[in-house]
This record gives C-alpha cells, sequence and structure tokens, in this order.
C-alpha cells in the first residue's frame, strides 16, 4: 500500500473580470490555426521543438502513466524513408482501391492524394507513439490506462504549442502505420498514434476553403 502525498497548488488567480477577455482571445488564437500540407522547408530551432513536447507531455493521462513517447525526426535520410513507406501505402489506399468509398467522398473536399511531399520538405517530423503498456528496465510489464484518450490529449496540447509559435504541422495518419514502428526501432510495448510534420507554412500554402461548425452546432446547454 503506498500512502498518497500531496503538494500544495497555487497557480495565480485570474481575475474573474478578465476570464472572458482571456477566453476570446485563446479562442481567437487557436481558430486562426488550420491543418498544413504546404510546408516552407525554412529551418526551425530543435529546442523549439523538443520544449514543445515537453509542453505535450504536461497533459495529463490515465493514472498519470504518460503514455507516450515523441521520436523527433531531423534526419533528411529517415525524413525520404518515411514519405517512401507513406506513399506506398497512400498509394494502395488512392490507387489501390484500398479506401472504402464512404471514405474517399468524405476526403474529395479535402484535395488529398498519395503524394507526401512535404514529409521531406518539413525540417522536422514528430511521430507520436503510444505505449500500450509501461516496460521497466527489467522489462517488467506496467498497465496503462485511458492510452488512447491521454494520447489525444497529449497531440492536442502539443499542435497547441506548435501554432503559438506560429509553425504549422499536419496530423498526419499513413494507413496502416505500423512501418514506423520498424522504421524507427521501436519496442513492441508501443503503437504509432500520428505523425506530425512541422515547418513555416509555404508562403504559398493554400488550405481547402472549410468551415469550422459554430458554437451553437456544438455545445448543448442543460
Ligand atoms: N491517410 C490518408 C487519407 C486521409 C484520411 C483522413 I480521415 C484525412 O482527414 C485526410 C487524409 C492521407 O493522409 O492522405
Amino acid at each position: 500500500m503506498v500512502e498518497p502525498t500531496f503538494t500544495p497548488y497555487r497557480p495565480p488567480r485570474i481575475p474573474v473580470e478578465e476570464v472572458v477577455e482571456r477566453s476570446e482571445l485563446f479562442y481567437e488564437l487557436m481558430n486562426g490555426r488550420r491543418s498544413v500540407r504546404m510546408f516552407s522547408p525554412d529551418p526551425v530551432p530543435r529546442e523549439a521543438i523538443e520544449q514543445a513536447i515537453a509542453t505535450a507531455s504536461t497533459a495529463p493521462s490515465g493514472a498519470h502513466r504518460q503514455p507516450w513517447t515523441f521520436v523527433l525526426i531531423g534526419d533528411p535520410d529517415v525524413k525520404r524513408q518515411i514519405r517512401q513507406a507513406a506513399e506506398e501505402e497512400e498509394r494502395t489506399n488512392y490507387e489501390g482501391g484500398r479506401l472504402p468509398d464512404d471514405w474517399r467522398e468524405a476526403l474529395e473536399p479535402l484535395g488529398t492524394d498519395w503524394h507526401k511531399e512535404f514529409l521531406e520538405t518539413v525540417p522536422w517530423i514528430v511521430v507520436v507513439f503510444e505505449q500500450r503498456y509501461g516496460l521497466d528496465a527489467d522489462g517488467n510489464r506496467l498497465k496503462h490506462f485511458y492510452v488512447k484518450e491521454s494520447v489525444g490529449i497529449a497531440c492536442g496540447m502539443f499542435i497547441a504549442a506548435i501554432h503559438q509559435m506560429g509553425l504549422a504541422t499536419l496530423t498526419h495518419t499513413p494507413s496502416p502505420m505500423a512501418f514506423l514502428t520498424k522504421l524507427l526501432g521501436r519496442p513492441e510495448n508501443e503503437r504509432p498514434f500520428a505523425m506530425l510534420p512541422i515547418g513555416y507554412p509555404a508562403d504559398d500554402a493554400v488550405v481547402p476553403d472549410r468551415q469550422r461548425k459554430s458554437l451553437e452546432e456544438v455545445i448543448v446547454r442543460i
């Protein structure tokens, strides 16, 4: 039996007169984010991406197990291998008939296809792995809880951290992603969760002309 221990939590208190304005400012910041597929090759300091990973790792997680690993890739050769493998899978999806009709139709407005040039253009790729269970130094298994929920929240925080630096990313899930486990040499307790290419958007970047649901469409007040 482990006794719980507690430590004081005293974040600076924001006066109630300021909370609405702050909620608006943060909304404006985040509403300016778009998923980007057209990147600039301009360099981005490694430190900035590592700090964003540190931010992501502050996410809440089931039983505080933090069941995530972030693989940070800057090596052009590894990026090329990732692009090749991702394009091979996506070519089978788009041209080999592996995409179900309803999925193909849902993607049409995005104008995506099997070409993933951006995987080589970007200065950085982060591949997020979920740890289905923990492994200690002796190889003993530690149970993880709410793994997908925890890793999803961490990815959301990572995406927000990237956006607030004025950088862009794409939540990319080349399907299936199993090739990433082998290519990046990850252990058997980890599964690829998402791939996030990161860089400045290209000067001539465009994004699909799509609107977000309004607040009224997503909120239920009781
Ligand atoms: N993984 C494919 C297809 C794709 C799937 C969804 I869901 C998207 O929102 C966009 C693309 C690809 O990356 O092209």
